[in-house]
């Protein structure tokens, strides 16, 4: 029974993929995709390139949170989304950066052609949108000492752009992230070279399935620890998938990973696979090295390649696979279901409450449940992939197991500001 189910499903997901090609629109999707991210991409380098630095408003980051690659990216993704709500220019702080002394422009392009200096007439901590209204420059804190919180902030969307992004991507709040993450990311020209080369010299060809799997400093402590079994089933699993709608050739896997036995032991227990990895590139993940410029060089090229990968096995605990499913949303009309994580639901520290509706009423078999009415807020905390989540139903104050096809997501949206002038320039060249 359970292999005729498998077998079933299969056969449902294959048709629906082919459905969702059917009738052009397949090639609506990839158009509709790339003029929501020009215009997104459009509008930043607009905001980012005023006419004259000297009297432009500023909100300065400083890239040197406490924490990790991913983590200090997620950091600045977090400024820049502030920035484009207040309409300031993003200046970014990075000199002495724990990974490249030099700073971002070591391996990134600058986030603006004519305006990275922080000088202005007037600068102040933030203090609120209205607040900080006649200050010129302005500096931001680390999302978790915020205060006060401004609505930019994920899972939230611009409302200008929400009836578009409810129609074309399956995780909108995950889609606006990506298109701070892609214009940040503009990788200086030996760096482009460096992947370019490394492409080649791995043998990096699809179809691949991408896995992440981190250890080190994270187990224990803020993750478990999962074994390469665990991943490997769901990688398996994909690969029957793909299989029915392209020729497999080989089954090939990206692994990465900070602990630089993996691959071995991978090669080992699974030789029907093909793992594609670089091992010097997992040995400087490790806590000793990690915090060098050859470690940048390694977890930027390892998050590249994971984002170009058909699909994702990872642990969404950790930022460094969350990065690359995000660039992964910039590569495709939607890839918001490319993925099967370990552990966590997509988040963006900081992010304020992730909240789902219940669309279908429920009645709790044991104490473990809790009761849902349609139309019940619910504030979700995490999925046991088992077919129930785990949350708080607000109108009752109470927390518990409930399950997950029976509430859809709450997306949030908010009044960014507009950007005619960069959305007109944009229409005269497209003419
Ligand atoms: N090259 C490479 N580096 C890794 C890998 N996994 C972890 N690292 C390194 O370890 C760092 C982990 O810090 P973060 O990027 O903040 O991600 P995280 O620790 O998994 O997530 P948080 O604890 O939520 O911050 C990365 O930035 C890398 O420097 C990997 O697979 N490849
Ligand atoms: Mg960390």
């Amino acid at each position: 029974i359970s292999l005729n189910l498998t077998i079933s499903c299969l056969s449902i997901m294959t048709d629906l993929y082919y459905l969702s090609q059917a009738d052009g629109v397949g090639e609506w999707r990839v158009k509709e995709a790339k003029d929501l991210s020009d215009l997104v991409q459009n509008r930043i380098t607009y905001l980012q390139n005023p006419p004259d630095c000297s009297k432009a408003r500023k909100l300065v980051c400083n890239i040197n949170k406490g924490c990790g690659y991913g983590c200090q990216l997620h950091h600045v993704v977090y400024c820049f989304m502030i920035a484009y709500g207040t309409q300031r220019t993003l200046i970014l702080e990075s000199h002495n950066w724990r990974y490249a002394p030099g700073g971002w422009e070591t391996v990134f392009l600058p986030v603006s052609n004519t305006c990275t200096d922080r000088a202005g007439a007037t600068t102040g901590h933030w203090s609120g949108e209205a607040h900080d209204k006649d200050v010129q420059v302005v500096e931001l804190p680390i999302v978790d000492s915020l205060h006060p919180r401004p609505p930019y902030l994920p899972l939230a969307i611009p409302e200008d752009l929400a009836p578009r992004l409810h129609r074309l991507h399956g995780d909108p709040s995950v889609w606006w992230v990506s298109q701070f993450v892609k214009y940040l990311v503009r990788p200086q020209a030996w760096l482009e070279k460096e992947i370019q080369q490394s492409t080649a010299k791995l043998g990096f060809k699809h179809p691949i399935i991408g896995v992440h799997v981190r250890r080190t400093d994270k187990v224990g402590t803020e993750a478990a620890f999962h074994p390469i079994e665990e991943y490997m089933v769901h990688v398996e699993e994909q690969f029957q998938h793909l299989a029915r709608r392209v020729h497999v050739d080989k089954k090939r896997v990206y692994l990465a990973t900070d602990d630089p036995s993996l691959l071995q032991e991978a090669k080992t227990k699974y030789p029907d696979y093909e793992f594609i990895s670089d091992n010097s590139i997992s040995w400087s993940a490790g806590l000793h090295n990690r915090y060098t410029e050859n470690s940048l060089r390694g977890v930027i090229l390892d998050i590249h390649f994971l984002s170009q990968t058909d699909f994702l096995v990872c642990t969404f605990s950790s930022q460094v696979c969350r990065v690359a499913y995000e660039i992964m949303q910039t590569l495709h009309p939607d890839a918001s279901s490319f993925f099967y994580s370990l552990d966590d639901i997509y988040y963006f520290g900081g992010q304020n409450a992730h909240n789902q509706i219940a669309i279908y009423p429920h009645q709790p078999r044991n104490s473990e449940d809790i009761p849902l009415e349609p139309g019940d807020v619910i504030g979700v905390a995490g999925n046991h992939w088992d077919g129930y989540s785990k949350g708080i139903n607000r109108k009752l104050g109470r927390t518990g197991l409930y399950p997950s096809y029976k509430v859809k997501e709450k997306i949030e949206t908010v009044k960014y500001p507009m950007y005619p002038e960069a959305d007109k320039l944009l229409n005269s060249q497209k003419k």
